[in-house]
Order: structure tokens, then C-alpha cells, then sequence
């Protein structure tokens, strides 16, 4: 966008809304003209050009009706186009209608199109592939269920198979009876239960078996407390004979009306932005609700917790995608991780948990920050971390150049629906000798879910939040501030439009505007008497550096164009000062107060002629696989509209070693990525 063009309504705005005070003053008297004139005061102000020269300026967009979503989940596409995925949108009545929507969002032309959503993908995890397609996997099986609306007792089959020589599939609607209580309950989904494993003793040739098993969620035939089970009880299944039926049972606890959590699924789909469309892909190996997906340095991607398809966080049990085969395979080790942890890639082939998550987890299990390598699956706790009970809810970024290795993690809430919050901000330098947190600026207040957005200008945009769970008590907090972690200083900038907590996020355009979605307050009112509407108002932030007048930079090259690593790529552009930066930008990847894709890597350049040369990082742990964003920042830190970049997997990149196979293994067939 130029804003070169503003130049004559503003000036003419100005003066309409000035005459507009003078008029409202003299024709009203009372209180009331001063709630209605500092609002009319408060509306001149912000749309002076000083005012926004220094602290940029909100708009709303312009959504048609249908195309208007309860969007949770925001990527931006490499067609510059962003991916708002709603799902069933949590929203029950959604569910039940097997209503569950994705648009597609041009910020250019502001143009919309829905797009067939096959799965509910509420809540699932995302990040981006080499090619530019967006995984997505997981997502919604079931909604919660709070205690007093469980009508039917229900919980958790282990199905169990002592058959070494097969396995059992049992359909969803499979009746299991107890041999005690005689009480049967009907499975909600298929289950696969493998073949029992078989193994001889090399000495005494003694063969052992051992039985298997698998877990599926049942529930009782009908409602009532009748039901309800006490003890632990062995589940003859319904319908299956002789050696079967003795091999093949189930083993639940106590089947009752305790609130069900969330339940998860396994489906998985690449996102083509090209074609616009999902496309299936293998499903993941365990249902997830709520997973971190993080895209390593060769392309392949991380998969991590999540709510299973019981409802309880996936026991540790990590696995990864690769997009090659479009397979999942198990990490061979297990680690903990509350749900939407902020797992970032860091060097080495190793993940940084900055201790940022979003939702269920024990309070003292995976709530550390750290570092994990994930060949030896050691974990080295980072310390220094100030105010750790309340990490949830907290927002985590890669501090801008990523080359730094600082990140920071703002503000967060106690676990579960605790009413505490935090202020603070804590950053680490990974790099340092004994890394160790410490506190930055605090932010504008005590906040849960703030989003924030890196800037190109090497900045950080932090907006929004709530000061208790889902704003409750009337808690949203309508401030933003723009952080220089070159300065280690945080300055207010004007105030966002509307609140935004739990079920929001941000995302930086490819123009330098950022745009902001959703909210999903628990109540409507102070006295968290009335319900909340999801907030499906979708707001743009022009920052500062789109006010300061006169042309910005301008890249004249806009054809995409791949560029490999360690590569020199040449940009004609046009600038009226001189370019001071030249940044790499992974384009965001956001939902739940969680994006760990979005980095700005700074390039080194050569000014010549008529334009720059730059040369790209050779570490594929700092520049994964992927579309970038690349864009040349002025010296008042004014950038460039971005081009895109495609940066392909490094020739010969050694896979990073998680599956017990050597490093070169997977690196072979790389060129058909081209
Ligand atoms: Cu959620």
C-alpha cells in the first residue's frame, strides 16, 4: 500500500472533524458532552498525521457477511494471501452441524473465498512445508463436556488383545459388557487394536507374549446415574466368539459423569496454496487437540501434545512428519510438553522450549523451559525465569535478527483458569555461555494471550490480551506497544480497536501492516452474568514506519525467485534515503498466543547502482525450508513492500538424527523439491 495517497483526505478529515467538536459543544450541555467529546476528540486525535506518524493507526476491514468466521487459526500464504481456519470455531451448534469453515483472505484486493473445510480443524497445529503448502493436523473429535452436562456415563476402554498372530479392528458402536457389574457401554469411535507381541528367550527358548492394547472412549447406552460404574471391571466385547472372545477385551475404571474433556483427532492435510484446497495426507500416529507443529531445519516437521482422543494430553509420545513420504513416524523417546508448547528450532538440530503453552497440562510436569535435543532426547533446563507458575497463556518470540538467539516471552496466566497474570517480560540470550532469563521492560499491563508481531524495522509489536482467563470480569486490556530489543525499551502506540483475548493472534503482511483476529471472551459483562460473541472483527495496524511521509523503498524485482543457501540474489530497487537492512522473513504461522514460525533473519548486502546484492545465511537451522519474505528496511526504519523467496532445502542437508537413522540417509532424492 501507498500512503502517499492519504495525503489530501487527511488533510480534509482534519478540518471536517475540528469544525465537527465546535458544533457538538455548543448544541449540547450537561455530562454528557464530555463522554461524547473526548470520544470525538480521542477519533481527531488518532488520525492526526503526527499522532500516527508516531503511533501508527488501526483500521477495521471490510468483511462481507459470509465470509465472516470465528477464525482461530491465521497463516499467511507465499501468495500473499492468508489462511483464516475457524473449524467448528468452538462453537457446539457448529459441531453438531458439521459447519466448520476456512476463507481465504487477499489483505490486497481485500477479496474473500470460502474453502471447503473437511475436518473439524478447531484447534489443530500448523506450519509451513518447504513447497509452501501449510500442514495442518489435528483438530476437534468432541467438545468438552462440564460436569453437570454429562448425561450419559462414560470414559475410557482399554481394548486389549493377547492374539499374537492378529490384530482386531472394532467398530464404532461396539458394545462392551461388564463380567461384574453387567452394565454395557457403546464405543464412540473405530478402534485398531494390534496384534499381541511375541518373543522367545534366546537361552531357555521360552516364548513370552505380551499382550497389546489401545484406547477408545465409550459411553453408556442410555442416560441416568444407573449407569455409572464404581470399580475397575474386565468388558467382555459384544459379538465376537470362541478364541476371539477370549483373547480380545476391555479394562476400564470407573465409567462416570465427571466433566470430559476436549477430545483430538489424527487427520492431517497440506494446505496447497496454489490450488487452494486441503489436500488429505497420512494421519498422525495419536489424536491431538492443541499440538505445537514445528518445522526443522530439514523440512521435516515436529509434532508435539495435544489432547488425545480420551481427552487427557498425549503422554509424551512426539512424532514427526515428513513431507516426502507424507508419513508419520514416533519420535523413539518420550518427552512431556503441556499443550501448544513454544517449541522454536534453534541450532544444532536442537528445539528451544521457552515455557510458553496454551491450555491443559499438570502444573509441575513439562513446565520448565529448556533445551531439547532431539537425537539424544536430553533436556537442559534454562533458569532464571521470573514468574513461572504463570507461563500459560504467555506470548514467545524469536527476538529480531533471529541470528541473535534472544527470545522473549511476555506476560501469561496461571494454569487452568487461574485468575492470575503477569507483567513481565523475560528474555534469554541462547548464545550466551550459561544462558540464564532475565527481565525486559514489563508490558502495558498484566496480561494473558498478548500477540505479538516481529516487525521488519527490527521491532516487536505486542497487542491486546486479558488480565484474567478469557477477559473475564471485563479484564481486556485495549493497549499495544512497540518493543526495540536493540534498545531493550518498549514505547506505547496507539490503542487497538477492539478486545482481544483468548482465541485471538496477529500476523505480519507482506505490505509491513499487520493484522489482528479473534476473541472468544467467556462472558459478555462485568458481572460474568451474560455470554460473549466471538470477536470476528478483523483489524489492520499500520505501524509508525508507514507514517513518516515521503516515498518508502521500493523493490522492483517482484517476481518470486528461489534462492538457496549461502546464495547471492540481486534486488534493483528505489529508495529516496539510504537502505540500512535487508531481512528474511518467515511468514506467521498463529493461533492460541502460539507462533513459532515467525523470524526475521538479517541478510548481509552490497549496496550497488541500482539496487542491493544479498546473500542469505548458510545455517538451515536459522533459515529452514520454506517461502520468505524479503524486504530492504531505509534509515528511518521504513520498508519495503516484501518480495518472495523461496529458499529450498540445503543440498545434502543431513537430517537431523531423530529415528535412529544416519544423518545422509534422508538427504539422497532432494532434488525433486525444484
Ligand atoms: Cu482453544
Amino acid at each position: 500500500m501507498n500512503y502517499r495517497r492519504y495525503r489530501v483526505s487527511r488533510r480534509t478529515r482534519r478540518m471536517a472533524v475540528g469544525s465537527a467538536v465546535v458544533l457538538v459543544l455548543a448544541g449540547m450541555n450537561g455530562p454528557a458532552i464530555w463522554g461524547y467529546a473526548s470520544d470525538q476528540y480521542h477519533e481527531y486525535k488518532i488520525n492526526q498525521p503526527g499522532y500516527k506518524e508516531k503511533n501508527g493507526h488501526w483500521t477495521v476491514v471490510d468483511v462481507p457477511e459470509e465470509y465472516r468466521i470465528n477464525t482461530i487459526h491465521a497463516a499467511l500464504l507465499h501468495t500473499g494471501k492468508i489462511l483464516l481456519i475457524a473449524g467448528s470455531g468452538n462453537n457446539a451448534a457448529n459441531f453438531k452441524a458439521k459447519s466448520f469453515r476456512t476463507v481465504l483472505w487477499d489483505p490486497v484486493k481485500n477479496s474473500f473465498k470460502n474453502v471447503p473445510t473437511p475436518k473439524d480443524l478447531f484447534c489443530a497445529g500448523h506450519t509451513q512445508l518447504p513447497d509452501g503448502k501449510l500442514l495442518v493436523a489435528g483438530g476437534t473429535q468432541r467438545y468438552e463436556k462440564l460436569g453437570g452436562d454429562v448425561t450419559k456415563a462414560g470414559g475410557l476402554m482399554v481394548v486389549h488383545n493377547e492374539d499374537p498372530d492378529k490384530p482386531m479392528t472394532l467398530p464404532a458402536g461396539t458394545r462392551f459388557t461388564g463380567k461384574k457389574n453387567g452394565k454395557t457401554f457403546e464405543s464412540k469411535d473405530p478402534v485398531l487394536v494390534p496384534r499381541a507381541k511375541k518373543t522367545q528367550d534366546e537361552e531357555t527358548r521360552k516364548v513370552t507374549v505380551t499382550v497389546s492394547t489401545a484406547r477408545v472412549y465409550v459411553e453408556a447406552l442410555g442416560k441416568g446415574h444407573e449407569y455409572e460404574t464404581g470399580l475397575t471391571d474386565n468388558y467382555s466385547v459384544r459379538g465376537l466368539k470362541g478364541t476371539d472372545a477370549r483373547n480380545i477385551y476391555g479394562i476400564a475404571n470407573k465409567l462416570s459423569f465427571d466433566k470430559k474433556d476436549f477430545q483430538g483427532i489424527k487427520d492431517s492435510y497440506e494446505f496447497d496454496p496454489v490450488a487452494e484446497r486441503y489436500v488429505t495426507v497420512d494421519p498422525m500416529n495419536e489424536a491431538r487437540w492443541y499440538p505445537t507443529l514445528t518445522t526443522l531445519q530439514d523440512g521435516r516437521v515436529l509434532s508435539v501434545s495435544g489432547l488425545d482422543e480420551i481427552g487427557q494430553v498425549v503422554p509424551g509420545k512426539n512424532e514427526i512428519y515428513d513431507p516426502k513420504t507424507k508419513k508419520w513416524t514416533y519420535l523413539p523417546k518420550e518427552r512431556f510438553f503441556p499443550t501448544y508448547p513454544a517449541l522454536f528450532l534453534t541450532d544444532k538440530g536442537r528445539i528451544f522450549y521457552t515455557g510458553s503453552n496454551a491450555g491443559y497440562g499438570p502444573a509441575d510436569k513439562g513446565r520448565v523451559p529448556g533445551v531439547w535435543d532431539l537425537t539424544s532426547n536430553d533436556f537442559t533446563e534454562v533458569p532464571g525465569m521470573s514468574d513461572p507458575d504463570v507461563l500459560e497463556t504467555s506470548m514467545s518470540v524469536l527476538l529480531p535478527p533471529a541470528q541473535d538467539q534472544r527470545y522473549m516471552v511476555l506476560g501469561g496466566g496461571g494454569v487452568g483458569e487461574d485468575k492470575k497474570s503477569t507483567a513481565k517480560t523475560r528474555i534469554v540470550d541462547l548464545r550466551a555461555a550459561q544462558p540464564r532469563f532475565r527481565d525486559g521492560p514489563d508490558l502495558y499491563a498484566k496480561a494473558r494471550y498478548p500477540s505479538s508481531v516481529i516487525l521488519p524495522d527490527d521491532t516487536v509489536l505486542t497487542t491486546n490480551g486479558s488480565g484474567d482467563y478469557r477477559g473475564r470480569s471485563d479484564s481486556n486490556v485495549l493497549r499495544a506497544e512497540i518493543y526495540d530489543p536493540g534498545k531493550n525499551r518498549g514505547h506505547a502506540v496507539a490503542d487497538p480497536l477492539v478486545g482481544r483475548n483468548y482465541h485471538s493472534g496477529a500476523l505480519l503482511l507482506p505490505d509491513g501492516r499487520v493484522m489482528t483476529f479473534g476473541s472468544d471472551s467467556l462472558f459478555g459483562d462485568k458481572a460474568n452474568s451474560k455470554p460473549a460473541t466471538f470477536e470476528q472483527q478483523i483489524d489492520l495496524y499500520t505501524p509508525p514506519y508507514l507514517h513518516q511521509g515521503g516515498k518508502r523503498p521500493e523493490i522492483k524485482d517482484t517476481a518470486p525467485r528461489t534462492v538457496e543457501l549461502g546464495g547471492k540474489t540481486k534486488l534493483r530497487t528505489v529508495q529516496k534515503r539510504p537502505l540500512a537492512k535487508v531481512r528474511l522473513i518467515r511468514p506467521g504461522s498463529f493461533t492460541h498466543v502460539t507462533n513459532i514460525e515467525q523470524r526475521s533473519i538479517a541478510l548481509d548486502f552490497t549496496r550497488e547502482a541500482d539496487g542491493v546484492s544479498v546473500t542469505l545465511p548458510k545455517d538451515s537451522s536459522l533459515v529452514p525450508p520454506g517461502w520468505y519474505m524479503l524486504t530492504v528496511v531505509d534509515d528511518r526504519g521504513v520498508p519495503a513492500e516484501a518480495v518472495w523467496v523461496r529458499v529450498p532445502k540445503a543440498e545434502g542437508e543431513a537430517a537431523a538424527k531423530t529415528d535412529g537413522k544416519g544423518a545422509g540417509e534422508e538427504s539422497e532424492e532432494e532434488s525433486e523439491e525444484e
